[in-house]
């Protein structure tokens, strides 16, 4: 794939868009205004209305470096893995087009970046209690809380918002993080790859603002909902599947137990068993135990040596870079 330099800052705006008519132009001219010297891309995914236009002629009459790039294949994270191939920078900030990231904080969080003291800095829309007063939609609030809950549990962190769309990376991240999601699973997904992968996030708090009249969001509360939950689902089993396994063999093992106690109790009063069919039920659900909690025990190897792998590219990486 070709490459795209950006120039002189090496920082990239990333603005994926799908049909923001209404708001890319001052999303595009707000960034150009903190960061006069950065790039900035807008990522069109087949929008129906003149979100191209308006954003090329934005880019072109106020001279400003960059491009419109055109993804053919639908869905945010398509739009970011275009995003991460074409484009050439030591900074990606990525941010919505419709207005509700306030562009002035964009240099707190690049700033962590810059200093060398972070990989991703994620601008954290809960801390300062602005999401839930500025986003009308209970359930998002609820997702939102219930997704975080889980990763912290998971991954003994204290992050405040996995969700946000707001968030700056390091070259270093991007160029070692396969973008394997092709929708709003993107944000989920980064923050999953970077706490498994031991990378340094940092989160500021920021302001936020709802959508302007008019332009309307592309999220479908349950349908996306559904995708991160199934993310967190295929991310347990491929990071963390030693406790996944257990968690499924613990289910046999019960299960087994419920439907072997008759069994067994039947065997002790009168040394013979009457419900044969209840008996191979149990012994199947028990052999399934096992077989589950094995699996789990062989794919945290798996998973370990993966990690080993990694971290032996990347450390191989910065060798060479000397
Ligand atoms: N390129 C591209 N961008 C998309 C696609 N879907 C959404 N986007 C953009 O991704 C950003 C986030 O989408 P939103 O609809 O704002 O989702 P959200 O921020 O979670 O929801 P709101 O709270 O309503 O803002 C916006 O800039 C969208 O235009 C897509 O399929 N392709
Ligand atoms: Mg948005």
């Amino acid at each position: 794939m070709k490459n795209i330099k950006t120039k002189p800052l090496n920082i990239a705006v990333i603005l994926p868009a799908f049909n923001e008519e209404i708001t890319i132009k001052k999303s595009i001219l707000d960034f150009y205004t903190t960061l006069p010297r950065a790039s900035i891309y807008v990522i069109n995914n087949n929008s129906s209305d003149q979100t191209e236009f308006i954003a090329n002629k934005t880019l072109t009459k106020n001279k400003i470096h960059g491009g419109v790039l055109n993804e053919p294949k639908q869905g945010k994270g398509n739009a970011l893995k275009k995003a991460f191939c074409e484009i050439d920078a030591d900074i990606y900030l990525i941010a919505d087009a419709d207005c509700t990231y306030p562009a002035f904080h964009a240099f707190e969080l690049i700033e962590p970046l810059i200093k060398g003291q972070a990989d991703m800095v994620v601008g954290d829309r809960h801390s300062l209690g602005q999401y839930k007063k500025q986003n009308k939609r209970m359930f998002h609030n609820f997702g939102n809380k219930l997704v975080l809950f889980i990763i912290n549990l998971l991954f003994r962190s204290n992050l405040h918002d996995v969700m946000s769309g707001f968030r700056a990376l390091s070259r270093d991240f991007v160029q070692n993080y396969p973008v394997i999601v092709e929708g709003f699973e993107i944000e989920t997904d980064l923050a999953l790859f970077a706490l498994d992968k031991g990378f340094r996030i940092q989160e500021i708090p920021i302001v936020y603002k709802e959508r302007p009249l008019g332009s309307f969001s592309k999220l479908s509360t349950f349908g996306d909902g559904a995708k991160v939950v199934f993310t967190i689902f295929q991310m347990l089993r491929i990071y963390k599947p030693f406790f996944f396994f257990a968690i499924l063999s613990g289910f046999f093992f019960l299960s087994g137990l419920l439907f072997g106690l008759p069994v067994i109790n039947e065997y002790m009063i009168s040394k013979f068993i009457y419900h044969v069919p209840l008996a191979i039920l149990s012994a199947a659900l028990m052999i399934l135990s096992f077989i589950a909690i094995g699996l789990g025990v062989m794919l945290d190897a798996v998973a370990h040596q993966n990690k080993i792998n990694f971290q032996f590219r990347m450390l191989d990486k910065a060798l060479k870079n000397r």
